[in-house]
């Protein structure tokens, strides 16, 4: 029995290797140069991986994405219909609330200004508001956003979140649905994106809906923080919001095309942390070691966990 791994853009060898040790029982094989017989594999373990490789597998019994978005999977008209499985993983979970808490830290605590300060040798000490006057508001309330949201909660920020379902998390206002968008919306001066991208969610964020932010914050202005999906944002608005107030700030790890263009203005603008896709890397050690774990309980004949509901797209 044979699993595939088809990254493009990683390095497979640390996933062969992990894999082959925690599956011994099984041939892993890797794209592009040690494909074997493709009607052997069973388990695909795929990050953007090549047009059409997944459809030459006839026996696919089920597709991981080695990432917690399955975008870039749902996005290949020709994608086997075998159960779709994502990453959740506490050390992914653990390096995104990494990213979350330094980019809201770095806008509350201006650090942006002090570094433009630093380089003019300029000592000089800007106002310091409590985090506890900080409204932090988390667009998705899955397995990302719920843990950034507790994480944040505990550095002291006043901390709200949106889904689709209503939740209940101990000392987080939660909001659900395109009803309690507004009211959300208008409670908050840091917006933190980690919902998934979806036909629902992309180009949600764009000029009029940054305009429904918070402008009465102890910030003196609305933060944009996208660590989601690049598809969610309307990349000429955030830049149009950048320069006309509308928002003070951004920190911006994923972008409507990556890598994103030299050409791009984003990269120019003093307000804006830009981070190459990094906000939390896929570990092989450990996400090799959730799946090993699903495909061996998978052949005991029990269910598999964090399946992709395809009707809703994440
Ligand atoms: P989950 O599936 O656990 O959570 C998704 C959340 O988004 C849920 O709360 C869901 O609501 C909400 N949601 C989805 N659609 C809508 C909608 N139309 N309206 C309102 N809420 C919606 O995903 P994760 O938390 O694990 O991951 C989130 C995303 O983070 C990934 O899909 C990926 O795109 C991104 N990511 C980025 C990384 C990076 O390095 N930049 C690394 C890892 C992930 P409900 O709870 O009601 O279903
Ligand atoms: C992911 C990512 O989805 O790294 O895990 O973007």
């Amino acid at each position: 029995m044979s699993l595939l791994i088809a990254v493009a853009g990683w390095n497979s060898l640390p996933w062969v290797e992990r894999l082959s040790s925690r599956l011994p029982g099984h041939t892993v094989r890797s794209y592009p140069d040690d494909l074997g017989d493709l009607s052997e594999i069973r388990y695909a373990l795929a990050w953007k991986p090549e047009a059409g490789l997944l459809a030459r597998c006839p026996n696919l019994e089920v597709i991981f994405s080695l990432g917690a978005g399955v975008d870039h999977l749902l996005a290949q008209p020709d994608l086997p219909a075998a159960p779709l499985v994502r990453v959740v993983d506490p050390d992914l979970t653990a390096r995104m609330s990494e990213w979350v808490a330094l980019q809201v830290l770095l806008h509350h605590r201006q650090q942006l200004t002090y570094l433009a300060q630093q380089k003019a040798r300029l000592w000089k000490s800007l106002d310091q508001p409590a985090a506890r006057r900080v409204r932090v508001g988390i667009l998705g309330l899955g397995v990302l956003g719920t843990d950034a949201a507790r994480v944040l909660a505990t550095l002291g920020f006043e901390v709200a979140g949106w889904a689709r379902s209503r939740k209940t998390l101990d000392g987080i206002a939660c909001f659900a649905g395109s009803d309690e968008l507004d009211t959300f919306l208008g409670r908050t001066d840091i917006l933190v994106n980690l919902l998934p991208l979806t036909p629902d969610t992309r180009h949600l964020i764009d000029h009029a809906l940054l305009s429904k932010l918070a402008r009465d914050g102890a910030l003196g202005g609305p933060v944009f923080i996208n660590a989601g999906r690049g598809g969610s944002q309307v990349e000429a608005d955030l830049v149009r919001a950048l320069t006309d107030g509308t928002l003070t700030g951004a920190s911006l790890d994923v972008f409507e095309t990556e890598p994103l263009s030299p050409d791009s203005p984003l990269w120019g603008l003093e307000n804006v942390v830009v981070t190459p896709h990094v906000a939390a890397d896929s570990d092989p050690e450990t996400i090799s070691d959730y799946i090993a774990a699903q495909i061996a309980a998978h052949e005991r004949g029990e269910k598999l966990e964090n399946v992709v509901d395809r009707t809703v797209g994440y």
